[in-house]
């Protein structure tokens, strides 16, 4: 099994199953060095919490780069998650650039919407600034509404194929090349993922257990990256994250007091079981 060493870059939420406190056990878990790059410290998420603090780390930033390229680290893969300014995402751009080793693959999920909204914190402006850096990126992960957002499609609550495959079709012309596309829901009982290689689509269909957990988005990227850099094919790494975060979810639903994310380290088992470690 190859020993990849993956860079991850996004927040700390102290509490809320997460951004960092997911990627980090995550990947670690498929067998990856697991590098980080903190871009803030909050108190908690900021879906549903009220008064969290947040400590901006952006001034850190190129100082953390500046060090690592004086000592010649290289990564085998960025994988970016939640960013708060314009600035952090230049910042990601700079440290892709500088300090991806040879067949190093850029990742990037735009975590800053869902449901048809951005979070609590996000403007226009960082959807256009996101855009530079999603599109530049090897491998994305939007969900739906992220994508609407990113090509300026109108956000349907229920759609058809041919909907899915326009919202496709305008992130490769504005210089997308492999998307994976989660939350596509077809039928009531079933959601799933689309991954599209430079125009080669695949659907995974999957169960729906319960609409817009806290979380999932960055439990499913980190467990695709995890699987991508342990060997897997990007269908099957999507397939793998797509079973992992279900399972992630079933071990949670019945207990509403854990509103606030998934149950991750429960089926953290299976998931290096499903990687065959
Ligand atoms: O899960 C995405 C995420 C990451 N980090 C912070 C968030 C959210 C989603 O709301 O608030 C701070």
């Amino acid at each position: 099994m190859p020993y990849k060493k993956i860079l991850t870059i996004q927040d700390v939420s102290c509490v809320g199953q997460c951004s960092l406190t997911v990627a980090l056990p995550i990947l670690s878990a498929s067998g990856t060095e697991t590098c980080i790059l903190p871009s803030a410290v909050l108190s908690t998420h900021t879906g549903g919490f009220k008064g969290y603090t947040f400590r901006d780390l952006t001034e850190d930033i190129p100082g953390i780069a500046d060090h690592w390229e004086r000592e010649g680290i290289k990564f085998d893969a960025v994988y970016s998650g939640y960013l708060g300014s314009a600035r952090q995402i230049e910042y990601v751009k700079d440290i892709t650039r500088r300090l991806s080793g040879e067949n190093a693959v850029s990742i990037v999920d735009p975590a800053m919407a869902d449901n048809g909204k951005l979070y609590v914190g996000f403007d226009e402006d960082f959807v256009q600034a996101m855009k530079s850096l999603v599109f530049s990126a090897d491998i994305i992960l939007p969900n739906i509404t992220e994508a609407c957002m990113l090509t300026g499609t109108e956000y349907r609550e229920s759609y058809d194929k041919a909907y899915i495959d326009g919202l496709l079709d305008s992130l490769e012309s504005a210089g997308a090349s492999t998307v994976i596309l989660t939350g596509v829901s077809y039928r009531p009982e079933t959601t799933g993922v689309l991954v599209d290689e430079n125009g080669k689509r695949s659907y995974y269909e999957h169960k729906k257990i319960s609409k817009g957990c806290h979380g999932t988005g960055d439990v499913y990227a980190s467990a695709f990256a995890g699987a991508l850099l342990g060997g897997r094919t990007l269908v099957e790494a999507a397939r793998i994250a797509a079973d992992f975060t279900v399972l992630c979810i079933e071990k949670t639903q019945g207990d509403p007091a854990h509103w606030y994310g998934v149950k991750f380290e429960q089926a953290l088992p299976d998931y290096i079981r499903m990687l065959g470690l």
